[in-house]
């Protein structure tokens, strides 16, 4: 079936398209390459026509980030689109996080108009030479699946649909569209199209029943199964077979720095991040959408031990170097590779007895875990700056099954109990800092319905541009708490000086250079200038109550907050 819509200009065609492809936000960042943009989005709101709702962002890294955390939540990527050449420049930092976070988004540039003469969009302005470059996707190219430019407005819906396609195809990804100024103003005699793409994409895949079948009897066989993660918690929908596959082999379930809330922390067979502590005792070891999973310096599966890699791309094709072993390769849909790996089990058999001792074992542990943990945060509670652990141990504890945590160097992860799938979102693992505050809107665009806090360090809050943040949050009535860590500092590149040069100058002389930022800073202004709720929080007693003084903002007057936690 083909759609007839009757346009008058690419630009208008384009929003006809992502509107008629179900994209609900068009994040921009724009320039002079964005007037045929904005005129056909004036145009098309007079004529009551349907678009992706427009969000201005006024940071490239926030409109990528505000992406990021939509798709994250709802799993359906979006459009997000910058200024030619220094909008694509400002914006790769938010790119490559997608990209190693394999997040599907349409991210798109204007280009510089391409011609001196007389046509609509042609070069009238004094930027318009010296902004273009010889090949305007060189500098993003590696951190996009697929990138093209239009060249004219008769390829847009082949272009457009294969743009989705692929981005969505598993591995997921940003992919990288550029027009031209002029090709977005050509003018045209209406756009037909299909109501639906032609283009599949690639998504829910299973390893051949052989695979499966070796995979489950090497689990069902094992001593000592245990599983390593950071990101099996990606899809919430996997935790559950997770958890049935851990307690069906009294499989401990590892992680190494938590991207999502891969396994309920209260469960017995939650068993921390100390997998080195363990590696080499197992017999079998599965690593779940794990990147990292141990640090190969300090720790290596046992002689003999089989590793069962699980992900999209157990190889992580895209990381130049990784020598950790996948003896036996599931690349696949997590949640329906763990799901088979649970029937094949079922299938073959376990031995009860093994198994109940395995988890009564690992339920010792866990309770001793956890208790260690909680006595160590009431150990702090009065320390001033105030410790990191008991400020998560109280923010913990006002969390309920509604609330969603982004963290980007704000807590100690370690204190926040995670139980329920889908509550939790750490840093992406390329760690380009900048993510936290974007994607905390996003994650609150794509849930009116939750209350978002988004944990940063001070410096991670400057890279995510935290006035932008307020700005967006203000505007499109998006209240999210930010908790600002002020320790005045930046703590991991010290601490990265500390551990590589542990007697070093640096140390003995408490001197770190260009690592420092300050303490006194009044970040509860910037938020309150956007008309929040802001408040300096200094005594670690007063932390319980000034949680819940913003979570009233957020939660009650729908106004956005921000803490400003002056902490070690
Ligand atoms: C865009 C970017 N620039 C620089 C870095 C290097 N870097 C890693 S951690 C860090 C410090 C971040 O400071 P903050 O958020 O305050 O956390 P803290 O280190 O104090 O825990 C820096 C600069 C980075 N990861 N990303």
């Amino acid at each position: 079936m083909y759609n007839h819509a009757p346009v008058e200009s690419v630009a208008e065609a384009y929003l006809e398209l992502l509107a008629a492809r179900g994209i609900d936000y068009f994040f921009g960042n724009g320039g002079t390459d964005f007037a045929p943009i904005i005129e056909a989005y004036a145009k098309r709101q007079v004529q009551e026509l349907p678009v992706p709702r427009p969000i201005p962002v006024p940071h490239e890294v926030t409109a990528v980030s505000m992406a990021h955390g939509y798709t994250m939540i709802t799993g359906r990527p979006q459009v997000v689109m910058v200024h030619t050449v220094p909008g694509t420049a400002n914006a790769i930092g938010g790119i490559v996080n997608a990209a190693r976070s394999n997040i599907p988004m349409l991210f798109s540039a204007g280009r510089t108009p391409i011609t001196e003469g007389e046509a609509r969009g042609s070069r009238d302005g004094s930027i318009h030479w010296a902004q273009e470059s010889f090949d305007q996707a060189a500098m993003v190219r590696e951190w996009v699946k697929w990138d093209y430019e239009l060249r004219h407005g008769s390829d847009l819906e082949g272009v457009v649909d294969r743009a989705f396609a692929i981005a969505e195809s598993q591995p997921a990804g940003p992919v990288y569209l550029t027009m031209p100024r002029e090709v977005l103003a050509e003018d045209i005699d209406g756009l037909s199209y299909r109501d639906a793409s032609r283009q599949q994409k690639s998504v829910d895949r299973l390893p051949i029943p052989e695979l499966i079948e070796q995979a489950g009897r090497l689990l069902a066989g094992a001593n000592n199964p245990i599983l390593v993660t950071r990101g099996g918690g990606k899809d919430p929908r996997t935790v559950a077979p997770l958890v049935e596959l851990a307690e069906l082999l009294g499989m401990a379930v590892f992680e190494s720095g938590a991207l999502y809330a891969n396994f309920p922390k209260d469960h017995a067979l939650y068993a921390g991040s100390d997998v080195g502590s363990m590696l080499a005792e197992s017999d079998a070891v599965v690593v779940l959408e794990a990147d990292v999973p141990w640090t190969p310096k300090r720790h290596q599966p046992a002689e003999g031990a089989q590793v069962i890699g699980i992900g999209e791309d157990p190889l992580f094709s895209a990381y130049p170097v990784r020598g950790f072993q996948v003896d036996l390769n599931l690349a696949g849909t997590p949640r329906l590779v763990i799901q088979a790996l649970v029937d094949a089990v079922r299938a073959i058999g376990v031995d009860a007895s093994a198994v109940q001792v395995r988890t009564g074992e690992w339920k010792t542990r866990n309770d001793e875990m956890r208790d260690r943990w909680r006595r160590q945060a009431m150990a702090a509670s009065d320390q001033a700056p105030i410790s990191k652990s008991w400020f998560t141990r109280c923010l913990s504890d006002v969390l309920d099954d509604d609330t969603i945590v982004l963290n980007e160097l704000g807590i100690d992860a370690v204190q926040i109990d995670i139980t329920r799938p889908g509550t939790f979102y750490g840093v992406p693992v390329s760690g380009g800092l900048g993510w936290g505050v974007g994607a905390a809107l996003g994650a609150r665009l794509a849930d009116g319905g939750k209350t978002v806090i988004c944990c940063v360090g001070d410096g991670s809050y400057i890279f995510g541009s935290g006035t932008a943040g307020h700005i967006v949050s203000e505007a499109q009535g998006l209240p999210i708490l930010t908790i600002v860590w002020n320790n005045g500092i930046w703590n991991a590149v010290q601490n990265a000086t500390r551990t590589t040069y542990a007697d070093g100058f640096a140390v003995q002389t408490d001197n770190f250079a260009v690592t420092t930022l300050s303490q006194s800073f009044q970040y509860e202004l910037i938020c309150q200038a956007a008309g929040g709720y802001g408040e300096r929080v200094e005594d670690p007693a007063e932390v319980p109550a000034a949680l819940q003084r913003a979570l009233n903002a957020v939660r009650n007057e729908n106004r956005q907050a921000l803490l400003n936690i002056i902490g070690q």
